[in-house]
């Protein structure tokens, strides 16, 4: 059910703006917006992996993924269609502690990052916009393993963006010299999807 923001939320959220961004509905419900079918990944078949931009294009299993230093995060999270869900936990690794462990093998020309997922979805965004604190790659949402149809074993959420900006079952990331449009963003979805401005679409 959509409703009008209820009372008891504040105006504004961590971030200094609006709680709910204009043309946004709230909601205590999760829709699922997958393009396709929902890839099913395996934990002991799963691994992510770096390449475009790198010298070496290395990949991580599940549990050398899960020995990376480990966040949980209080995020909304907004998605393109008008709905806005609230103050979830989200858990995971971040995108800047990601980068802490790859910086040396990523080369300097690398500006915008491809997110990869199984099935073939895909969505670019800058590598400084990948920077932000609270991009992360996630595995779960209020302390339970995240659902597979929410893109577990794991995703990219990108909690100041437009839901399309995070691909659920993420597989790898590639190192881009420029910008290259992905899934939506090539289907007039707007490339930089920043819900206080209302950047739905390409213009
Ligand atoms: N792999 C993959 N990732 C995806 C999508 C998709 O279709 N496939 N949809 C995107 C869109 S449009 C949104 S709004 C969010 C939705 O996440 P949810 O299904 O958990 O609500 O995932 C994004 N990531
Ligand atoms: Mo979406």
């Amino acid at each position: 059910m959509l409703t009008n923001k209820p009372k008891e939320l504040p105006e504004s959220n961590q971030y200094g703006t609006a709680k709910l961004p204009p043309g946004q509905l709230y909601t205590e419900k999760f829709p699922v917006m997958t393009y396709g079918p929902t890839p099913i990944v395996e934990k002991e078949h799963w691994g992510l992996h770096i390449h475009g931009l790198v010298s070496e294009e290395k990949k991580w299993n599940w549990e050398e993924f899960m020995a990376l230093p480990q966040t949980t995060l209080k995020a909304d999270f907004h998605c393109v269609t008008h709905w806005s869900r609230f103050d979830d936990d989200w858990t995971g690794v971040l995108f800047k502690d990601f980068w802490t462990e790859i910086q040396g093998l990523v080369s300097p020309d690398a500006t915008h990052v491809m997110q990869h997922a199984y099935g073939g979805y895909r969505t670019n965004l800058p590598l400084t916009w990948m920077l932000e604190e609270d991009v992360m790659f996630a595995h779960s949402l209020n302390r339970e393993p995240l659902p597979t149809e929410h893109g577990g074993p794991l995703r990219i959420f990108t909690p100041k963006r437009y839901g399309w900006k995070g691909a659920k079952w993420i597989e790898s990331l590639e190192f881009m010299p420029k910008d290259k449009p992905g899934f939506w963003e090539q289907n007039g979805y707007s490339n930089s999807a920043n819900p206080w401005n209302e950047e739905r679409y390409w213009e």
